[in-house]
């Protein structure tokens, strides 16, 4: 029998397989960690209309019934790594809190998806603030993006390293999560930076921009399911984040192209 660390993802399906809840499976399988899925939303990007996401929650029940067939499953000491990706909506956001105040996960690696194109503005703003007020106190380690730091910091512009570095610590002492904040290719110069910050550590990681600035999606939903992977491995949140920008940079490396306006991160590489 092999005893393979698990790793559980809360996430939505993007049907091409570019990000969401399929990027998260890859990237399990490639760590050598078994994973499982509870499924938030369906995206179907439309192609007569600019890729816009065209989205379909799941049934909050439906969601709470996936959750509790795998926390039985899967005893705590089997299962201690939760990733959270897309949620949605608040009632999905409601249901999922509910869970991770239930079954305490050792880690909750927490990607703060906040604004899904093609929503209402209006129940967007809903999303984000039941994210920030619910799973974000929740959270263990967190992995926002340019918008998500200025978003869940503050701070109104991100511009350099020392902002990048001050929102992070600001997220991280509000959620008391480690914090890695993803500059990508939004701060000026040749190298993608991001900053990890926790209690004992500020932490620069920088690696050259690859690609021409070409878009490369999925890169986000990668990063944050290489770190749960990483840490259901045994790494610490800080090897966690060294290691799973190295496997996101490689993937970027060999990225998919195809007829979407965008490439996709290849986690085989
Ligand atoms: O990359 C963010 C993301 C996460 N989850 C789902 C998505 C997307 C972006 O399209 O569709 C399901």
């Amino acid at each position: 029998m092999h005893t393979p660390p698990l790793v559980l993802t809360i996430a939505g399906s993007e049907a091409t397989g570019g990000a969401g809840a399929q990027v998260d499976l890859k990237t399990f399988q490639q760590h050598g960690v078994f994973g499982c899925m509870a499924l938030t939303c369906i995206v179907s990007f439309d192609p007569q209309d600019h890729w816009a996401h065209r989205f379909v929650p799941v049934d909050p029940q439906v969601i709470a019934d996936q959750l509790e067939v795998i926390t039985t499953t899967y005893p705590p000491e089997q299962l201690d790594v939760v990733k959270i990706g897309m949620l949605g909506t608040p009632a999905t956001i409601e249901t999922v809190a509910g869970v991770l105040r239930e079954r305490r996960f050792g880690h909750v690696v927490l990607d703060p998806v906040l604004i899904c194109k093609g929503q209402e503005p209006g129940a967007a703003l809903d999303t984000d603030e039941a994210l920030k007020a619910l799973v974000l106190p929740l959270a263990t380690f967190v992995t926002p993006n340019h918008f998500e730091t200025m978003s869940l910091s503050g701070m109104e512009t991100i511009e350099t390293v020392e902002q990048l570095t001050e929102a992070a610590r600001l997220i991280h002492e509000r959620s008391g999560a480690a914090v890695l904040a993803k500059g990508g290719v939004h701060l000026p110069g040749p190298d993608a930076v991001d900053v990890y910050v926790d209690a004992d550590r500020t932490e620069v990681l920088s690696s050259p921009k690859l690609g021409d600035g070409v878009q490369v999606a999925g890169a986000g939903c990668t990063l944050a399911a290489a770190v749960a992977a990483e840490l259901a491995l045994g790494a610490t949140n800080y090897e966690a984040a060294v290691a799973a920008k190295a496997f996101v940079t490689r993937g970027i490396e060999a990225r998919m192209g195809s007829s979407a306006p965008f490439d996709v991160v290849w986690q085989g590489a």
